[in-house]
């Protein structure tokens, strides 16, 4: 029986590197012959994607509630997909994941709220805040990564790197609160990984130089560009 593509997810903090490296291991897993897809979250390429790039770009206002289901739903419209390339044989590396759409949702909603004397947002904000569990309720059954990489770098260095602060989370505050959330969320997906090591999460210092941050991925990634036996897992 031949083997399905391994799923692999790149997750990290806003300039951690992960375009960078997603794409220094594409070129690298095809120079061996090996089949590789990637893609990226957010899509913004559907019209649920144009909704969510006008919202980062803040040339629109949605509810938090609303933007967190827009995210989940950009990636149930991949999820076929993704499951019809794995069962090719190809490996998806996949730019960001479910993970980030938990982390940056409770780390928006954890922020302290502005006072506006009363006003309805405010009020609204109090009653609903983003939860954990929440947050991980639209993305269960999507298909669960083999591997999650996560390039981890302070928000300090993230500042010095190009084009940091265009987009609407590109805050430090912020970006300290969803490096916590991504912490927990790690705890939880190592709690329920695999005996094999499947569906583990790697944490990778992403704040040494590029050469140092591809090598140490490598190496994860090598033992599964033969594929994987097992299928493919369901997120919680
Ligand atoms: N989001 C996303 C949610 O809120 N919910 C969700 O469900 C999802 C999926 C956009 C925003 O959406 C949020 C999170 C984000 O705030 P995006 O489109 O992935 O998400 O964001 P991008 O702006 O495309 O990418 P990032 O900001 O996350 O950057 P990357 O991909 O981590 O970093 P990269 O590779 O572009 O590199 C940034 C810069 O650093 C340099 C690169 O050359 C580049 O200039 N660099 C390094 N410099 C020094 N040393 C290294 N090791 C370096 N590696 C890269
Ligand atoms: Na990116």
């Amino acid at each position: 029986m031949t083997r399905r593509g391994a799923f692999v997810v790149v997750e990290g903090l806003d300039r951690s590197g992960k375009t960078t490296q997603a794409e220094i291991m594409r070129r690298r897993i095809q120079e061996g012959g090996r089949e590789v897809v990637c893609i990226k979250f957010p899509d913004r390429s559907t019209p649920i994607g144009k909704m969510i790039d006008s919202y980062l770009h803040s040339q629109s206002d949605l509810d938090d509630h609303v933007v967190h289901l827009l995210f989940s739903a950009n990636r149930w419209e991949f999820a076929s997909t993704i499951l019809s390339y794995l069962e090719q044989g190809k490996l998806v590396l996949c730019d960001r994941y479910a993970f980030s759409g938990i982390a940056f949702s409770v780390a928006k909603s954890s922020q302290t709220p502005i006072s506006t004397e009363g006003h309805l947002e405010s009020s609204l904000e109090k009653l609903s805040p983003i939860t954990l569990p929440w947050a991980r309720a639209p993305d269960s059954a999507l298909p669960s990564p083999d591997l999650t990489l996560f390039l981890d770098i302070s928000p300090e260095v993230a500042l010095t790197r190009g084009g940091y602060g265009e987009e609407r989370y590109e805050k430090a505050d912020m970006q300290k609160r969803v490096r916590n959330v991504f912490e927990e969320i790690g705890r939880q997906v190592s709690a329920n990984a695999g005996e094999a090591g499947d569906g583990r999460w790697v944490v990778v210092d992403a704040g040494r130089d590029m050469s140092a941050v591809t090598e140490e991925m490598w190496g994860h990634v090598q033992p599964l560009l033969d594929g994987v036996d097992s299928p493919v897992g369901r997120l919680w």
